[in-house]
């Protein structure tokens, strides 16, 4: 199991660890799951390269990670990494991204990078709205949810982000929330063992901005609203359209190689 995480911090970060999140945010979580994934590989962090975009997503590895990392334009981290991947084919290559920055902004460089199966792993942080800039509407936020700019209510359903990459042509794809915080570990291994485009859609939470907007008050009601909604593959089996209407489906969606 773990050993002491500081080990992936910089020095300068290793006693004060840099974080621009809020109270309660998922993305923490998160980054602690993609640190235990690499410690359970025995990845050395010099053969890494983690790139971002913009958004809260943005400063999961960069500056904190003792790693090379590109913290790079709004929607465009995969053009960055595509580049840096041609450069040194050699360097395992992570994307952090907002669901925002990587299926709104980025949306073309998403379905691309996953046709052309580039040897790249993209774990979005999905927490269903755009945080960093003020709680405005995704291509994630739920029919009906509240946001800065849909105070009636968003009218247009959600993408379904692994069906996406999944018809685009990627190798390796999951979903799995931060409430199946060892599943999320599982699945990020295998994406990061798995040669060609592999995603991971971990479900993270905002409660500034979509809780707060949602009058979700505090996390644990977040939380709550987000436990009821996430269901598995297996619990979705033989549900109609109308029961599912309304839920995410969790689970490994395609583990092979094309
Ligand atoms: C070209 C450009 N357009 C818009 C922005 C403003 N912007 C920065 S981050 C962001 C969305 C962030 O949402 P998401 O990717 O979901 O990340 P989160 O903060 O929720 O983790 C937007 C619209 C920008 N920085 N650059
Ligand atoms: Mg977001």
């Amino acid at each position: 199991m773990a050993k002491d995480l500081a080990q992936y911090y910089r020095p300068e970060y290793r006693t004060t660890p840099h974080t621009l999140l809020c109270p309660g945010c998922g993305h923490g979580i998160i980054l602690g799951l993609i640190l235990r994934a690499i410690d359970e590989l025995e990845i050395n962090m010099d053969d890494m390269l983690f790139v971002t975009g913009i958004g809260c997503c943005g400063w999961i590895p960069t500056p904190q990670f003792a790693a090379d990392g590109m913290h790079t334009l709004h929607g465009r981290a995969l053009a960055f990494a595509t580049g840096a991947k041609l450069a040194n084919p050699k360097l395992k290559t992570l994307l952090f991204l907002g669901d925002g920055d990587l299926a709104d902004i980025g949306g073309n460089h998403l379905i691309h990078a996953a046709r052309r199966n580039m040897d790249l792993t993209v774990i979005c942080g999905n927490n269903l709205i755009y945080g960093m800039t003020g709680g405005q509407v995704a291509n994630s936020t739920p029919l009906g949810a509240l946001t800065s700019t849909t105070p009636s209510g968003n009218p247009y359903r959600p993408f379904d982000l692994c069906k996406l990459v999944e018809a685009a042509g990627a190798t390796y794809i999951a979903r799995y929330s931060i409430l199946q915080p060892f599943l999320l570990i599982k699945s990020i291994k295998k994406a990061l063992q798995t040669p060609g485009f592999t995603f991971v859609e971990a479900m993270s939470m905002c409660p500034t901005q979509f809780g707060r907007r949602n009058r979700l008050d505090t996390p644990a009601e977040l939380l709550k609203f987000l436990k009821d909604k996430y269901i598995s593959k297996k619990q979705a089996e033989g549900l109609s359209p109308e029961d599912l209407k309304d839920k995410i489906i969790t689970g490994e969606f395609k583990d092979g190689r094309n």
